[in-house]
């Protein structure tokens, strides 16, 4: 058996679903459409800054030869239940934060191809990256031939779609790399047509700065024209996936790893979200991919798909978030949600909380949020304290 099959049989051993051999050449392309993103301030968020970096193998380890790309399917037969009726909606998490956090799985499986290596190989050199690294892992995957690229910019493994977390291994062994991967769209546009921000501003190009899934990861205030449009999404988005042809045909590899996991599931109360303790977010979603920006990131979207549910059941919630909650961006979006709801409840919620905020930016939230429910019912509210407001108990954050 030759280096390279064995290297792919282990890869399946150890719990990948596919391996892909390319050569550490520079990645001339991804070079050039990150310098082109940039210019246009879509470089994306949360990735080194240094391009030169990111796509040249030999920048990593300088003795690279070669790449070895590995992919794992999280495709489970499960659907996401989210719904915005009753008394307790039920928010909409993607895919690849219903089961562990692929990352620590990802790297352990590397780590245990390296081992494997080093017995066969001496002086054997390489470096494994998944996500966090600095190289374009979809890129890398391509360059292999692992897959090819989905006008949703997603990296399409063949069997299994998209539905595939990416990592790779940089080593100084040479290796006989694999032949690319001729599939592609064709004329189908469903992902762009799709997308319920517009992202996916011509095929293979995702504006990081209105993808759902960015706008659920990013700090700070959502931006607010964008809200409406992420519906009950807390954490990621699908849309794009869900829709893809390809994707419908994909193989179901159903690992434990990535089956929902019983705290969270596919679609977490919305009202426990917004309300969870600190103790409650890490044990409900501290194993998962969706925790790596806190608990407020996540609260701010419960309270932003709340208002989107529009559904009255959430607004005592809503109102003691916006009275209670130390961390302005949850009280601002508390704000929004309630204006969106509407109702008497919900104004007589922001009408106190005017009385007490002192955030400006919460202000401006709620003096926004009031003119909207005046809008629906007809009445105009009192104008808005003029003195000074009372210093908040506790500190913001
Ligand atoms: C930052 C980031 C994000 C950002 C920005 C994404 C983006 N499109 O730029 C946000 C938060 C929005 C995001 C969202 C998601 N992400 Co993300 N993300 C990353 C990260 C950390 C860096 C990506 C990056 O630098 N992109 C740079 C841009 C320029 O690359 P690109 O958009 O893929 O564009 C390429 C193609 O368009 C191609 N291209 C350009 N022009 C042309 C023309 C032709 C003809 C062709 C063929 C190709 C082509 O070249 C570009 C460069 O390679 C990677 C991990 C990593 N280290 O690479 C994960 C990664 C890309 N994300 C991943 C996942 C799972 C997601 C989500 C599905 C999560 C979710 N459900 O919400 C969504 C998918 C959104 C989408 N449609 O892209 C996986 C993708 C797996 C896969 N099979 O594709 C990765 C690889 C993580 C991993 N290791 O598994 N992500």
């Amino acid at each position: 058996m030759s280096l390279e099959a064995e290297i792919k049989a282990v890869a399946r051993e150890v719990g990948f679903d596919v391996a892909a051999i390319g050569r550490a050449d520079p990645y001339v392309r991804a070079h050039r459409v990150l310098e082109e993103r940039r210019a246009r301030g879509h470089y994306p968020a949360f990735t080194e800054a240094d391009i030169a970096l990111r796509c040249d193998p030999k920048r990593l380890l300088p003795s690279a030869r070669s790449v070895i790309a590995l992919g794992i399917s999280y495709l489970t037969a499960h659907r996401s239940r989210a719904t915005r009726a009753g008394s307790d909606p039920k928010g909409q998490l993607s895919r690849y934060a219903w089961g562990h956090d692929y990352h620590p799985i990802m790297r352990a499986r590397m780590q245990a191809i390296i081992e494997f290596l080093e017995r066969r190989v001496p002086d054997l050199e390489a470096q494994a990256f998944v996500d966090t690294g600095p190289p374009v892992d979809r890129e890398v995957a391509a360059q292999a031939g692992l897959g090819w690229y989905g006008k949703n910019a997603c990296l399409y493994v063949p069997g299994y779609g998209s539905w595939v977390f990416l990592g790779e291994i940089f080593t100084n062994v040479e290796l006989k790399p694999d032949p690319p991967v001729s599939l592609d769209c064709g004329d189908c546009d469903r992902c762009i047509r799709a997308c319920p921000t517009g992202a996916i501003v011509e095929p293979f190009y995702v504006d990081p700065n209105r993808c759902i899934s960015h706008l659920t990861q990013m700090g700070g205030a959502i931006p607010k024209e964008l809200r409406p449009a992420m519906g009950l999404k807390v954490f990621g988005c699908d849309v794009c996936q869900e829709v893809c042809p390809w994707n419908q045909e994909a193989i179901v590899a159903d690992r434990p790893e990535f089956q929902p996991l019983p705290e969270v599931g596919t679609a977490p109360s919305l009202i426990d979200m917004l309300t969870m303790t600190k103790g409650e977010f890490r044990r409900r979603f501290g194993p998962t991919a969706a925790a790596w920006r806190g608990k407020k990131t996540l609260q701010r979207n419960a309270a932003i798909a709340l208002g989107n549910s529009r559904n009255p059941a959430a607004v005592p919630a809503l109102a003691r978030a916006l009275a209670e909650d130390p961390k302005p961006v949850v009280r601002a979006s508390a704000a929004w949600a309630l204006g969106r709801i509407g109702g008497d409840d919900a104004y007589r919620a922001l009408l106190q909380a005017r009385e007490r905020e002192t955030d400006p930016e919460v202000r401006q939230e709620i003096e926004e949020a009031l003119e909207r429910v005046q809008g629906s019912r007809g009445t105009p509210a009192p104008p808005p304290p003029p003195a000074a407001p009372r210093p908040r108990s506790h500190a913001g954050g």
